[in-house]
């Protein structure tokens, strides 16, 4: 049986094109199903549905071998016990800084004020800062980090950015593009050699399918 982990949403709709070239298809939807767990056409072949910041983690255990997960989580993550084959290049968005419109960004980090920073994001918002020398004091938060510079939680936000929509109804800017960010593939290291007949197949049909 080979177990692949993917998130609801974006991550599922943009992967299902290349299932599809590996010949694998979803028979449930898991936006109307309540089903973890996901039959495919392939009676090898299931799905289950994690919280994206998740699939790491049911790979890297080897609960999953394989999974689609954001490079912006892989991050945060650091990838152990993950072999990472392919760029998938879907789901692609920015990871940006973003402070009030009205906020002197520039004036604020070339004075060395310590920067109030809240994230979801903290290990790629700590080795950010760092490379630039800015000191920050992060604040760990789980969603809706546009909040936090409109009620005095934080300066500023690290935070993935795709349309600007959002920054944009919230009276924000973004101020620094940290890093360009796409989903990967990641396989369980060991499934990849105990299971490498089914595996390899399907790494060669997702490679020949990835839209550049
Ligand atoms: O939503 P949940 O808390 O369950 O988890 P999640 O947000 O990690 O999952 P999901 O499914 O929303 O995102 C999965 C992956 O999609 C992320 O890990 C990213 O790699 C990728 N991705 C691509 C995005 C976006 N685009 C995106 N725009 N993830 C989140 N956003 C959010 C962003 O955080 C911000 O709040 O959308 C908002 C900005 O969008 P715009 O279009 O208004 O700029
Ligand atoms: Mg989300």
């Amino acid at each position: 049986m080979i177990t692949i982990a993917l998130s609801k949403g974006r991550i599922f709709e943009e992967t299902l094109p290349l299932l599809e070239a590996a010949g694998i298809n979803a028979l449930e939807d898991p936006e109307s199903s309540r089903k973890l767990i996901l039959s495919t056409n392939r009676a090898d072949v299931r799905l289950i549905i994690v919280r994206a910041s998740d699939v790491p983690t049911y790979v890297q255990y080897g609960a999953a071998d394989l999974g689609v997960a954001g490079k912006d989580v892989l991050n945060e993550h650091g990838g152990t016990g993950l072999y990472q084959p392919l760029d998938l290049n879907i789901a692609r968005c920015r990871m940006m800084v973003a402070v009030r419109d009205g906020f002197d960004y520039e004036s604020a980090v070339r004075q060395g004020a310590r920067l109030r920073v809240a994230t979801k994001y903290v290990q790629t918002a700590r080795a950010h800062f760092a490379a630039k020398g800015v000191h920050v004091d992060l604040i760990k938060l789980y969603g809706s980090m546009e909040l936090g510079p409109l009620v005095g939680l934080s300066d500023a936000i690290v935070d993935l950015v795709s349309s600007g929509n959002t920054l944009k109804a919230n009276h924000l800017k973004a101020v620094e593009h940290i890093q360009d960010i796409s989903s990967r593939l990641v396989v369980n290291q060991a499934a990849l050699k105990l299971k490498h007949a089914a595996i390899q197949p399907m790494l060669d049909a997702f490679a020949k399918a990835i839209k550049k």
